[in-house]
């Protein structure tokens, strides 16, 4: 510790202002409670009680009550995802993905900067769709993932710690935008689809787009290396997809089975299709080697078109009403259900089938389809009770439609049955909807969240830019009932729901976390013991700065460098309470991060001027959180 930095914590030590004296009574009632909270009951007996009398009460989480879900909603073209209690539809935190977010340093900070890789160079995202890991079908709490459409990109999230860790941008590809999870066995795969059709070379030379050497692929990325393992050509473009529950299918909608160039091109087709990826065969195709690579990339891309398939086997196209948009699998694991848009139909595929369809024992390929149900206009996506029911959204009717499959299934069949339960107005224009659990076998019918596009007259006006309506429903008894209207920022599209006990976060650092660990090797080679040590290392122009963080004070309260140096600050807070989180901020120097108990943050800078620079922490951390601050000094060079 350097004299200055000593002396301060000498003095608050005589003070009796230290930290241990300052927070400590605080600290520990705080963890008492917490225990409580969380060993205890979600909500109270009574809350329960009254609840089922007035389903309005149910999403009344009282103050020091906890929710009963996680949420995960996509911030869109925020680039970010956002943590919500659900019924409380309470926003908890959000976690930066594609975006830059000052709050916690994430796009400065070294060890974000690695995360985000050369993709870093753009600070914007576009996400749709979260997904959650499963194991045998069941959400197993380990990552998040999701989709950038802007930059054709994949995140995933460490639900541990709740930080992005891995971001892979998919080769050959633009826009990537359906994405879904490998359910069974385990989620090895995350499927993705690329939804514009490129040319391959893209090199500014071949540009006609309904060339045979233009097309778009479906991809698969390994959720553990976070590489794309394989890609398939297909036939069309691509929109939204889902996986099965025997690990073998995954299925996409297709809206531009056209090719076309303009709006009225692509609706000119009564039917585009839903196209059937057969994992074993593709992995048995690359297996044989029967693949190519595209220009630099060396990931495996396997023929999927349907003139060129040959023996592979790797897909099947199934005709479905024009331009499809969502594509849901019941939790039951019996249909992929593709949403009409343009039709006022839903297609219900039967997973049963596709054995028999792809070992070519069915005449045609709509021979798969076992109901087609008419719901209403504009059906954009569906979600499940676990009951056999299905939720649709209706972007043109303003509504969820309610239906039962399996009667739909019997309609279909000749059967006289009125499928339709219930039609629900929600406001306005929905896109997506989700149903507590509904991606996983562990389906409960709880809650519904649909994500309305327009907000209209439901808040306060806000000027001509409206946030989202995400709106609650509940649809734990036989009618659904609209409890709660949810402003959200532009614009989640989709999220995703689990049990509270399904996701199991830190509350402090693990000095060995993976996150910062590529930082604790550079300080070992400089001989730092980051826990310990303050210390400024000039290396040439380079300057190292290590130091410690604890409430009130930062081991080091002034270091100079000089005029063009490059300034790598390096920070341990070795704070070890929950919430004790420090921030870094530089003034007028663009230098900012947060700290977390037990963690090591470091960011690099080339200093802007010369003179006193203050530094201080931004989390307030304690009662002395306005002492907590230092000077950079940068010389004239
Ligand atoms: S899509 S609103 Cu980007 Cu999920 Cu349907
Ligand atoms: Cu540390 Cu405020
Ligand atoms: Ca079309």
């Amino acid at each position: 510790m350097s004299d200055k930095a000593k002396g301060n914590t000498e003095v608050l030590e005589k003070s009796g202002l230290s930290r241990r004296g300052f927070l400590g009574a605080t600290a520990a009632t705080g963890a008492a409670v917490a225990a409580t909270a969380l060993g205890g009951a979600v909500m109270s007996r009574e809350t329960w009680a009254a609840a089922v009398k007035n389903p309005q009460s149910k999403i009344h989480v009282g103050p020091g009550e906890l929710d009963t879900y996680y949420g995960f909603w996509s911030g869109g073209h925020q680039g970010e995802v956002r943590v919500m209690g659900v019924p409380s539809m309470r926003e908890i935190i959000r976690i930066p993905v594609f975006n830059l977010d000052p709050a916690t340093g994430y796009g400065l900070t070294n060890e974000s900067k690695r995360v985000l890789g050369d993709g870093g160079k753009w600070m914007i995202g576009d996400c749709h769709h979260p997904h959650l890991s499963l194991t045998d079908g069941k959400h197993d709490g380990k990552y998040l993932f999701i989709n950038d459409k802007a930059c054709s990109r994949v995140a995933r999230i460490r639900l541990d710690i709740m930080m992005t860790d891995k971001i892979v941008t998919v080769p050959n590809a633009q826009a990537v935008h359906g994405l879904r999870l490998q359910k069974v066995p385990y989620t090895k795969y995350v499927f993705c689809n690329a939804e514009f059709i490129i040319p391959h070379p893209n090199d500014g030379l071949n540009i006609a787009l309904d060339s045979e050497d233009s097309f778009t692929v479906f991809n698969a990325i390994d959720a553990e290396s976070m590489e794309v393992a394989f890609q398939v050509i297909v036939d069309g473009n691509l929109d939204n997809c889902d996986a099965d529950y025997t690990g073998k299918y995954a299925a996409s909608t297709c809206y531009n089975s056209e090719k076309a160039l303009d709006l009225g091109g692509s609706m000119r087709n009564e039917r585009d299709w839903v196209v059937v990826f057969n994992i074993p065969a593709i992995e048995k195709a690359i297996k044989d080697g029967k693949f190519v690579t595209l220009g630099d990339s060396k990931v495996p891309v396997v023929e999927g078109r349907k003139a060129k398939i040959g023996d592979t086997n790797t897909t099947r196209y199934i005709p479905v009403p024009k331009n499809p948009h969502g594509c849901n699998m019941s939790p039951d694991g019996k249909y992929f259900i593709a949403a009409g848009k343009l039709s006022p139909t839903c297609t219900i595929i039967s997973t049963a089938l596709l054995d028999e369809l792809f070992a070519g024992k069915l005449k045609d390929e709509r021979d798969v389809v076992v109901g087609e149900p008419e719901l209403g206009l504009g059906p954009l996506h569906t979600t499940f009770d676990g009951r056999g029911n299905a939720y649709t959204t209706l972007f043109i009717d303003s509504q969820v439609v309610k239906w039962n499959i399996d009667e739909a299934v019997r309609f279909y069949n000749g059967e006289k049955v009125n499928y339709i339960k219930q039609k629900l107005d929600v406001h306005y224009q929905p896109g997506h909807n989700h149903a507590t659990l509904t991606e996983s076998s562990e389906a409960d019918g709880q809650w519904l969240v649909v994500l309305s596009k327009f907000s209209k007259d439901r808040f306060l006006p806000v000027g001509p830019l409206h946030p989202e309506n995400d709106q609650l429903i509940d649809i734990s008894g036989d009618e659904m009932k609209l409890v709660h209207d949810g402003p959200a920022y532009a614009e989640p599209h989709d999220c995703t729901m689990a049990r509270r006990d399904q996701i199991r976060p830190k509350k402090i650092w693990d000095r060995n976390d993976p996150y910062f660990a590529e930082t604790v090797k550079l300080a070992e080679k400089d001989g730092i013991n980051l826990e310990t040590d303050n210390r400024i290392i000039r290396d040439g122009n380079k300057v190292r700065i290590y130091m410690v963080s604890m409430a009130p004070s930062y081991g080091i309260n002034e270091f100079t460098v000089k005029q063009g140096d490059e300034v790598t600050i390096t920070i341990t807070n070795i704070d070890k309470i929950e919430d004790l989180t420090h921030g870094f901020c530089i003034v007028n120097q663009g230098v900012t991060m947060a700290i977390g108990p037990q963690q090591t943050s470091s960011i690099t800078f080339k200093p802007e001027g010369v003179g006193v620079f203050w530094y201080y922490c931004n989390f307030f951390c304690h009662a002395l959180h306005m002492e907590m601050n230092g000077r950079m000094i940068v010389e004239p060079a």
